[in-house]
């Protein structure tokens, strides 16, 4: 892995005007990652931007610059983006220069590829990037790679947290990164839309399989009667798995008429990647995706019998 980090440093250093590309429905991580490296070599005099597909969530504003800079990019990094899908249709056509990932499966075509699944956030890797490059570390540098790392790993809980993630993220508070800050608007302050949402998951969930799979469809009118946007929705996905005994707690969002992205949420023994890979789909051990089309009843029944089939035979 370290060939790969160094690679991607070097890349970084000798190569100017680079466009950063986050994946579709972005979060914190693929965002704290991009604009830690935007910041970085801004720093170094170099010209460089951070495009995504989808609008850029309220919630990470402390992250954004006052401007972006008016230039044409000549290379293309993609950082934390796992599938092509998951770019924009412009996006999708162009040519990469270099991939940063930290999912299990990665399909970017990119010369080179920085990619170690074992990193529980990308912005682990991108850290370990600027220190190769003896980037000088600001708070705001800071800032943006413990949001990536805090949000990847749910605040420090999920099992991909290891003992180097605990020590980049102390770094990161030697360098000025606002933990608590950053964690209290991550974790604690919740909008009423979310809160309203978080209700309306809670009483839609349905238990299967003695209690050991809890599923929840998230309907366009349960967005709309919580007033809830897209980015309202980011981490909902981790209710269903809560409640005690549930091993598969899988939340099914309706995209469009048909057409449904599900979130599969895993506690301990069921490879989440795994089963989203029956459908087409991917991700994390215990975090994973994927899209799947049919009316509800349709789309519910194809996943239970999945499970049946697979997990709970
Ligand atoms: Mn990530």
């Amino acid at each position: 892995m370290l060939d790969e980090i160094n690679r991607a440093a070097e890349f970084l250093a000798v190569h100017d005007k680079i466009r950063l590309l986050c994946h579709l429905s972005p979060d914190g991580d693929t965002l704290g990652g991009a604009f830690a490296i935007f910041y970085a070599l801004r720093s170094m005099g170099k010209k460089c931007c951070v495009e995504c597909g989808d609008d850029l969530p309220e919630k990470f504003q402390y992250m954004y610059p006052d401007q972006m800079g008016d230039f044409k990019p000549e290379y293309n990094v993609t950082v934390d983006v796992a599938d092509i899908g998951l770019l924009s249709d412009s996006q999708q056509k162009l040519q990469f220069s270099l991939c940063i990932d930290h999912h299990e499966r990665n399909n970017i075509p990119a010369e080179y590829k920085c990619v170690d699944s074992k990193a529980a956030a990308v912005c682990e890797l991108v850290y370990l990037i600027l220190k190769q490059m003896n980037v000088n570390f600001t708070s705001k540098i800071a800032d943006c790679l413990y949001t990536g790392i805090c949000t990847d790993t749910g605040c420090f809980k999920f099992s991909n947290v290891r003992a180097i993630t605990h020590k980049i993220a102390a770094e990161l508070m030697e360098f000025g990164a606002d933990a608590h800050k950053i964690n209290f608007k991550m974790f604690t302050q919740k909008s009423v839309a979310r809160l309203e949402l978080e209700r309306l998951v809670i009483e839609n969930l349905e238990y299967f399989y003695n209690n050991k799979c809890a599923i929840v469809f998230v309907t366009n009118d349960m967005m709309r009667s919580a007033g809830a946007s897209e980015s309202t929705f980011d981490g909902v996905a981790a209710i269903a798995v809560c409640p005690e005994g549930v091993e598969v707690g899988i939340t099914v969002k309706e995209k469009d008429i048909n057409e449904y992205k599900a979130s599969v949420r895993t506690n301990s023994f069921v490879d989440a990647s795994e089963f989203c890979g029956y459908f087409g789909g991917g991700g994390h051990k215990r975090a994973a995706g994927f899209k799947i089309n049919g009316d509800m009843q349709t789309v519910k029944n194809k996943i239970l019998d999945k499970l049946k089939k697979e997990i709970f035979f």
